[in-house]
């Protein structure tokens, strides 16, 4: 065989608890800041569908593990919704939430596929968010609990453990570029909302350690390398270092190896925008870092020298010391406008291997979300999603090459397994390598992709 993963490799998908469960607001389940914004501002979602239109993975979630067997998963991640297991952030444990989360994880691991388990995926409960979700200090203490109900209830059987998905994501959705609520544009705000989400993600590692369970536990960061316009030109190459502090090593930097980046650290100095820290808190981050790391890539970051002095906002902003700008012979997935560079996956690879001690790592995002996928389904009603195995083929091909340098790669998941809902644009775009249609009460069909990725599975590669 052609291309061969090591042993033992991970195959399977990503999912989170918002966004294929459904059942919003029953079985005691508490609101979080999604499900809250889309009952203020529906208009503020895409052709106004929230998150009460999930996957059905409440109700299905036995068909769907066995349909992940059929597509090759070995592994598979989702999250535990916060406001499902602790509807008011702190406080009652919701006992119907308590017996779903075991359910999954028991039927998961009955059909030999490993639950990963992340503990936050942009949904923080409104009662939280209420008295400031992530900027408020009291938050931290809140999901550090939270946490630990967590590793107390399923953590004889789950091994795999995630403090947080992409935490730079509600810093950007929420106080930077308004996708995520509260919706804000504020870059003091933004730092601090970014540094309670390290603090909090060291403190669970600190709690899981001292529980002395049998597993490990990681974060997963979406990385984005950010190449410069001409690497001969010293101000774009600035410019990308810069994007990249903002952006990948805010978290990577502190999640492996315990310390903030220094660049950034005196920008925020020199502008007066370095967060609250109470005394302990650095050595906390410190001494707690990752056993493993997750890594999401959908696309790169192509950035040049700031060339306008235009500005985004009153106050100052990422954007103030880069620009982003457009390739002119990319490849892209026109649906979600981003660029398809499977390198990329190569060059974050080779970054952790040089310059993070080659921490323990898996892929755990890669996908392509594709509009109108019906037009796709042959004549037996399977969509021959080409595309999805040509783009994830891709980029295996390149995780391959890395691992064969030494990288320490452990497995890859795709985003994801079944469609499911998009914060940002709901059931457009499609993700799955399993078809769900919303309007049959989530009928699901295995695509062409699934069928794929059960030969690699099974074959650990392919030619
Ligand atoms: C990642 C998120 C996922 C998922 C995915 C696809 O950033 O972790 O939750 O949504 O991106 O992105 P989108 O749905 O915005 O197209």
């Amino acid at each position: 065989m052609k291309y061969e993963f090591p042993e033992g490799f991970w195959w399977g998908s990503a999912a989170s608890g918002p966004q294929t469960e459904g059942v919003f607001e029953g079985d005691n389940k508490g609101d979080n800041i999604w499900d809250h914004w889309y009952r203020e501002e529906p208009e503020k979602f895409f052709n106004q569908v929230g998150p009460e239109k999930t996957s059905y993975f409440y109700e299905k979630y036995k068909e769907d593990i066995q349909l992940m067997k059929e597509t090759g998963h070995t592994t598979f991640r989702t999250s535990i919704q916060w406001s499902r297991l602790i509807p008011n952030g702190t406080g009652e444990v919701n006992q119907k939430a308590v017996a779903f989360y075991n359910d999954v994880i028991d039927e998961l691991i009955a059909n030999d596929i490993e639950p990963f388990i992340n503990l936050y995926h942009f949904d923080m409960p409104m009662k939280l968010q209420e008295k400031g979700g992530w900027l408020d200090r009291e938050t931290v203490d809140a999901y550090v609990e939270f946490a630990k109900i967590c590793f107390e209830l399923f953590g004889d059987r789950v091994k795999k453990w995630f403090t947080h998905n992409e935490p730079i994501v509600p810093v950007e959705g929420g106080y930077l570029y308004q996708f995520h609520y509260p919706n804000e544009v504020n870059m003091k705000k933004a730092v601090q909302v970014a540094y309670h989400e390290v603090l909090s993600s060291a403190k669970a590692i600190k709690v899981y350690h001292e529980m002395n369970l049998d597993g490990e536990i990681g974060i997963i960061l979406n990385l984005t390398p950010s190449y410069p316009r001409d690497e001969s030109n010293p101000e774009d190459v600035k410019a990308a270092q810069l994007a990249d502090a903002f952006f990948n090593r805010s978290f990577l930097d502190p999640s492996v190896k315990g310390e903030f980046p220094t660049d950034l650290v005196d920008l925020l100095k020199e502008i007066d925008h370095l967060p609250v820290i109470e005394e302990g808190d650095l050595e906390t981050i410190k001494n707690n870092t990752v056993d493993l790391l997750g890594v999401n890539y959908y696309q790169p970051r192509r950035i040049k020298a700031k060339e306008s002095n235009e500005k985004l906002a009153d106050g100052p902003m990422p954007d103030d010391y880069f620009d982003n700008y457009i390739k002119p012979d990319r490849k892209m997935n026109p649906y979600r406008g981003w660029e398809i560079y499977e390198k990329g996956v190569y060059d974050i690879l080779t970054n952790l291997r040089e310059n993070y001690g080659n921490i323990r790592c898996y892929i755990s995002e890669n996908g392509m979300g594709v509009e109108g996928e019906e037009d796709f389904v042959n004549e037996d009603g399977v969509i021959e999603d080409d595309y999805r195995i040509e783009f994830v083929e891709d980029h295996l091909t390149f995780m391959h090459q890395a691992i064969q340098e030494g990288s320490n790669v452990l497995g890859y998941h795709m985003w994801t397994c079944m469609d499911n809902w998009s914060w940002t644009n709901a059931y457009k775009n499609r993700y799955g390598f399993i078809a769900v249609d919303i309007e049959n009460q989530g009928k699901r069909t295995v695509k062409k992709s699934g069928h794929w990725f059960k030969k690699v599975s099974d074959a650990n590669g392919f030619d």
